[in-house]
């Protein structure tokens, strides 16, 4: 027997298994068509069903996040990391997103603080840098990047900045913050599992704010970090100004950061709102 028999009398067997179990199914009763589990991407874009969020894992099909080191000295440091892809070998070739190639994302696990940066690559060696100003405190390092022609991932870390830590405060639901003199205030409902309008809008002095400055190809940029993981929320921006589309996956408190531009300076508005 050669080897495509072989390979086509399998598949009729297979082929009759299944009929049978077909007919089963058929003579018991209604049988519920469920599709096969699906493989989700970190933006959960793929059918229905559970999904994670992005930024819990350090690696996600078949990339991982590397920090040149876990623990860094409180002060301005030089934060050094690569992306392996799936040869294990350092990405050096990334699709743009929010006109940037990788949007890094460094939080304290107590929100105490937080920056938006944006890394410098080597393209010969896909090493990525940038300066980042570190307080005592365990940190979510949070990269969310698209490997060139892949799918938009976010991979997590975490890095250790020794020191003493105070316990963190507090934190009430806030939809106000006031930054350099700017009020920015967030109307909207966060729901799980459905899609919500977030509006932000910013005011100075009592009045509305109208020359704010694009950044990043929007209005604004708005990242949403749940509290207990800091799961990592794509939060899209709507067709109009500083609105935004968001999802949250499950009830509990998630911080907003929105970062804004006025007179060439970016500012970071935060926010915390409960969904229920
Ligand atoms: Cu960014």
């Amino acid at each position: 027997m050669n080897a495509a028999l072989k390979v086509s009398g399998f598949a009729a067997g297979l082929a009759v298994v299944l009929g049978v179990a077909w007919a089963a199914g058929a003579a018991v009763g209604p049988v519920v068509d469920e599709p096969e589990p699906m493989v989700h991407g970190a933006d959960g874009s793929h059918g229905s069903g559970e999904h994670l969020p992005g930024g819990l894992a350090v690696a996600q099909d078949g990339y991982r996040l590397v920090l040149a080191e876990e623990v860094l000295a409180p002060g301005t440091r030089r934060l050094t990391f690569s992306v392996l892809g799936p040869d294990g070998l350092p990405v050096t070739a990334y699709d743009v997103e929010h006109e940037k190639q990788l949007h890094l994302i460094l939080v304290r696990r107590d929100f105490e603080g937080y920056q938006h940066l944006h890394p410098v690559l080597d393209e010969e060696t896909g090493e990525w840098t940038t300066d980042a100003r570190l307080t005592p405190g365990g940190w979510r390092v949070l990269a969310d990047f698209v490997p060139r022609g892949g799918e938009d991932l976010t991979l997590g870390s975490d890095l250790l900045v020794p020191g003493n830590v105070d316990a963190p405060p507090a934190l009430p639901v806030t939809r106000t913050d006031t930054v350099d003199g700017y009020t920015v205030t967030v109307d909207g409902d966060l729901v799980a599992g459905e899609h919500s309008m977030l509006t932000m809008a910013v005011s100075q002095d009592g009045r509305p704010v109208t020359d704010l400055q694009p950044y990043l190809g929007a209005a604004g940029h708005l990242v949403a970090l749940r509290e207990g993981d800091l799961a990592y929320l794509h939060v899209h921006p709507g067709a109009d100004g500083l609105e935004f589309g968001a999802e949250v996956p499950s009830p509990g408190r998630y911080h907003l950061y929105l970062d804004f531009k006025v007179g060439g300076v970016v500012r970071t508005a935060q926010f915390l709102l409960a969904a229920s």
